[in-house]
């Protein structure tokens, strides 16, 4: 049955051939087949990798959002560790294009050593390279040199595709060497395009153009989509249409308004597995916002019990959370609308730590990894529960008869407790479950449990379980199934045994009840409790947690099996070599971890060998090392030096660009001639000054004033006027000005007025209409009692060439950044001691520096960060560089972003560290820069070693 002509069309087009050792039910859909015998495939069911099928457990995250390549392997294993087998990555032109023709692939943006990362890690790629990827990053990820590109964005217009396949000429050279089927990597997907709902004629040439760009530059795995159902045939037509979900939306202020979970089915194509590309993982926050906690709160670890597992129960076989790890929006890379910090409230945090969705995530990553039966269901009709509020999302296993069972709220935004029965028919008949007289199932509010039936422990039947389970594995000789509950909750697991088998309870309150059905185990789910059951083929240990006990249970897979860990911060990696079990991993100041696994003669832990005592669960004892306390210094000596001398009527100014231009390549119509919008001159990032110029005497008649608009991206813009070096205003939260020139200001001859204007980022161009191209910078200069010519312009913005590996975003125009004070800040003579916080009433532009010598605990993985803490009703802004690296903006009056974090590479915990903070003070009250601190936010033993990057 094949509902795709054009993927079939595409295959013959690119002369893939179908492998001969396919599962019969696939063939018709296999897309690839290589020397290296690597293939992806799909069907209605799932993906296959090498004809396995597989559960794509997959979460987002941003090479351009974490600037230190040794940490992209902290970011993957720690994926890794949680359950999660791919992660799905944009992949940004304009973090990599500097200018029109000019491309970058190295140091912090050496994609080759991303996806080997990934590799190394276990983790698959489904890679997204645009060109467009909107991503809350400037331009939707168009370079900035696409400002001044007057082209049809997202379109078949020659002129854009022309640039398009520039951009994937360079990154499909780098996909395609590190695609599955090449040997090299692990890509297994290409998505084409992002968010692209437009199925038009012209719409559908240009998304073909793409599948035929990615085709001929070598791409060979499936072509997938988040266009809903925009692509699923016709001309343009992805293999796999995935579809994008956000059902709670991006207002984190009601963190614990909930909205009903979608239905999935709708967005369920015939032939492909049901693929959520991007799924709620968070939510951006907007400036002035309420903050990432509350996002994390709004998309918390209930939130991920609920709604991902809802996902399953529909059939989704590949589910990708947006964001994973949102890191950070560093340099001028954020869009207008967001601060830096582009945290998420996602599972792992922007500086590198566990969120309770985290281990949430975890349970269910691990479950889909060991319950290979989940990658090929059916929908089940189930019985009615005897309670009416809740509802049995069932599916069962054509091949296995493994069912499962989503026991919820019917309505998934209900919050009371409630408990039921289930009816089940299972192969060994019917079951009223729980049977525990007196018990029932519990369903807290916001919470729900995939319970399993008719499924192999390994050799050994479970017919079903009321606890939900985390894994199971076959480890030294025994099946070992981990399983859980919410703390205090009853629970019970029916075995099937065909002798009465031997029950030993290590720990816990764990009852036995062998019957004509089986073993039945009751128990009450509290820490952990530990059953071992000799009778079957292989004995079983069962270990029954509680829901905080699951939270220290890590898994890894090895060619020789699995790997247990019970305790720990967390697993990394696990490897056997010549009788060594070697792990890596974090420890946290709880020592004591358990170990199972196969035999070993010895055991290390980062290198080091692990005392290891054998425990009467069959395990290992062994105690890891703990963190060394950390102590950060204050941050109390600072120097200041005076940053903007282009307000001074005398500064020479005669290198800058004359404003001069007549036409634009923006969409917004400049309300004045000639041309001053900042990008049309070539200046993109943070701030641009202009001076404007009239001559004072007998033959002219000096303005009175100056009517000003000016665009610098919504509520945090702001913009400052001097004029002849006297401060006349500055104006935020507005684009609209109207400026007096006291007569007594004015002075025979030059008179200048200075403008101090910002760029908060461009817009992002979801609607295909040049967005980007709105203008930033003055848009409209009128002067006021006088001839609109009378003033005349010339502006000075970033310098791009600045600092190459730091790229295109790294810097602004403000003089000390045209200076490269953040990288060199000249002789000490040139600044002067300075306290914060700054009581100063001085509006315009101070720089702030302090050098500190950090020694921080070696083979501890800390996590830095700056703090800026001010009392309320300070006016000002302030761009933080850390060793010469922008890692943020604040503005004081909006916020909410006071905590910046800083990766190790951007700063070295062992060595010396530059902090150079450009304060731009926009009005006269007193106070100025606040107190800034060093912050620590998570400090464990590890083996992660950053080399700084600069
Ligand atoms: C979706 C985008 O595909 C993604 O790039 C990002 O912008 C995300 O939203 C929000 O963070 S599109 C949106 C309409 C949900």
């Amino acid at each position: 049955m094949n509902h795709r002509p054009w993927a079939k069309l595409l295959l013959a087009a690119s002369g893939l051939t179908f492998a001969a050792a396919m599962p019969t039910d696939v063939r018709a859909e296999t897309t690839a087949s290589t020397p290296a015998d690597h293939r992806i495939s799909f069907d209605q069911y799932s993906f296959l990798i090498d004809g396995k099928r597989t559960y794509i457990w997959s979460g987002e995250v941003h090479p351009y959002r974490l600037p230190s390549p040794d940490l992209w392997p902290d970011v993957f294993q720690k994926m890794k560790a949680a359950g999660f087998n791919t992660a799905s990555i944009y992949f940004s032109w304009g973090y990599h294009s500097p200018r029109d023709g000019q491309y970058d692939f190295s140091g912090i943006r050496n994609v080759d050593k991303l996806l080997d990362d990934a590799r190394d890690a276990g983790i698959y790629v489904i890679a997204r390279p645009g060109p467009y990827i909107n991503a809350e990053v400037d331009s939707g990820g168009f370079p900035l040199w696409m400002t001044e590109k007057p082209v049809k964005n997202r379109s078949p217009d020659p002129a854009y595709l022309k640039l398009a396949d520039q951009w994937m000429t360079q990154i499909d050279r780098v996909l395609a060497r590190h695609q599955l089927t090449n040997g090299r990597g692990t890509v297994i997907a290409y998505q084409v395009e992002n968010e692209y709902y437009n199925g038009s004629p012209a719409g559908r040439d240009y998304m073909q153009h793409l599948e035929d760009k990615a085709r001929a530059d070598g791409i060979t795995v499936p072509l997938v989509g988040n266009h809903d159902a925009t692509f699923v045939s016709g001309k343009g037509a992805v293999q796999v249409s995935g579809s994008d979900y956000y059902p709670q939306g991006f207002d984190c202020s009601h963190p614990t308004q909930w909205k009903p979970a979608p239905d999935l089915a709708a967005n369920h194509f015939a032939g492909e597995p049901l693929f959520t590309a991007e799924f709620q993982g968070g939510a951006f926050d907007p400036w002035g916002g309420p903050g990432y906690p509350k996002c994390a709160q709004l998309i918390n670890d209930r939130f991920a019990n609920v709604f991902y597992k809802e996902n399953i129960a529909a059939g989704a076989t590949a589910q990708n959370f947006y964001m994973l790890f949102g890191g950070t929006s560093w340099g001028w890379q954020a869009i207008p609308q967001n601060y830096t910090s582009y945290d998420y409230g996602a599972a792992i945090t922007e500086a590198r730590q566990f969120d309770p969705k985290y281990y949430e995530d975890k349970r269910i990553g691990y479950f889909l990894h060991a319950v290979a039966p989940i990658t090929k269901t059916d929908a089940l009709a189930p019985d009615r529960l005897d309670n009416p509020v809740l509802v049995d999302r069932a599916r069962i296993n054509p091949d296995t008869g493994t069912q499962f069972h989503l026991v919820r709220h019917g309505d998934t935004t209900a919050s009371t407790v409630e408990t039921t029965h289930l009816s089940l028919a299972l192969k060994e008949g019917k079951f009223d479950i729980p049977q525990q007289p007196g018990t029932a199932i519990a369903i807290d509010g916001r919470d729900s449990k995939l319970l399993l039936a008719d499924y192999m422990l390994g050799t050994t039947r479970m017919d079903y379980s009321t606890s939900e389970l985390m894994t199971n594995a076959a480890i030294g000789g025994r099946d070992i199934a981990v399983l859980y509950g919410r703390h205090g909750s009853d629970g019970e697991t029916l075995l099937d045994y065909a002798a009465k088998p031997k029950v030993t309870v290590l720990s816990g309150n764990v009852t036995q009840h062998w019957g004509k059905d089986g073993l039945r185990l009751d128990y009450r789910h509290d820490g952990l409790a530990r059953v071992l059951v000799d009778g079957g083929q292989r004995p079983l240990l069962l270990l029954i947690g509680d829901d905080q006990a699951t939270q220290r249970v890590w898994r890894q897979d090895t060619p020789q099996g699995a790997v247990l860990l019970l305790g720990s911060h967390l697993l990394r990696s696990a490897h056997y070599t010549d009788g060594t079990l070697a792990l890596t991993g974090d420890g946290d100041s709880d020592a004591n971890a358990e170990l199972f696994a196969g035999d070993a003669t010895k055991v290390t832990w980062n290198g080091q060998p692990l005392a290891a005592a054998h425990t009467a669960s069959g395990s290992l004892a062994v105690s890891l090392p703990v963190p060394q306390p950390v102590t950060l210094p204050q941050l109390d000596h600072w120097t200041q030096r005076a940053g903007a001398p282009e307000i001074a009527r005398g500064f020479n100014d005669s290198q800058w660009r004359v404003a001069n231009r007549t036409t634009t390549s923006s969409v917004t119509k400049p309300g004045t001639l000639p041309v001053l919008f900042a990008d049309d001159y070539g200046f993109h990032t943070g701030n641009t000054w202009y001076r404007g110029h009239f001559t004072v005497d007998a033959t002219h008649t000096a303005p009175t004033g100056l009517k000003l608009a000016v665009k610098s991206g919504g509520v945090a813009g702001a913009f400052s006027v001097w004029f002849n070096g006297h401060f006349l205003g500055s104006v935020t939260r507005n684009e609209l000005g109207a400026f007096g020139f006291p007569s007594a200001m004015l002075v025979p001859g030059d008179n200048v007025v200075s403008v101090l204007t910002v760029d908060m980022g461009h817009e992002e161009d979801y609607n295909s209409t040049g967005e980007n191209r709105t203008a930033r910078g003055i848009v409209s200069a009128e002067p006021l009692g006088a001839d609109a010519k009378a003033i005349t312009w010339r502006l000075q913005g970033a310098l791009v060439d600045e600092s190459p590996q730091r790229g295109p975003y790294n810097f602004g125009g403000l003089y000390g950044e045209r200076q490269g004070w953040p990288l060199k800040p000249g002789p000490a003579a040139d600044w002067q001691s300075a306290t914060l916080p700054s009581d100063s009433a001085q509006p315009g532009v101070t720089w702030y520096r302090t050098n500190i010598q950090l020694s921080l605990p070696k083979g501890q993985d800390t996590s830095l960060g700056l703090e800026i803490t001010d009392p309320p009703g300070r006016h000002y802004r302030a761009t933080i560089f850390v060793n010469g690296w922008q890692m943020g903006n604040y503005v004081a009056e909006l916020g909410p972003q006071h905590r910046f974090p800083i990766p190790n590479g951007v700063i070295d915990p062992h060595g010396n560290n530059d902090i150079t903070i450009a304060v731009w003070k926009t009005d006269a009250t007193p106070g100025g820069l606040g107190t800034v601190s060093l912050i620590n936010f998570g400090s464990y033993t590890s083996p992660v070693d950053v080399g700084a990057i600069r």
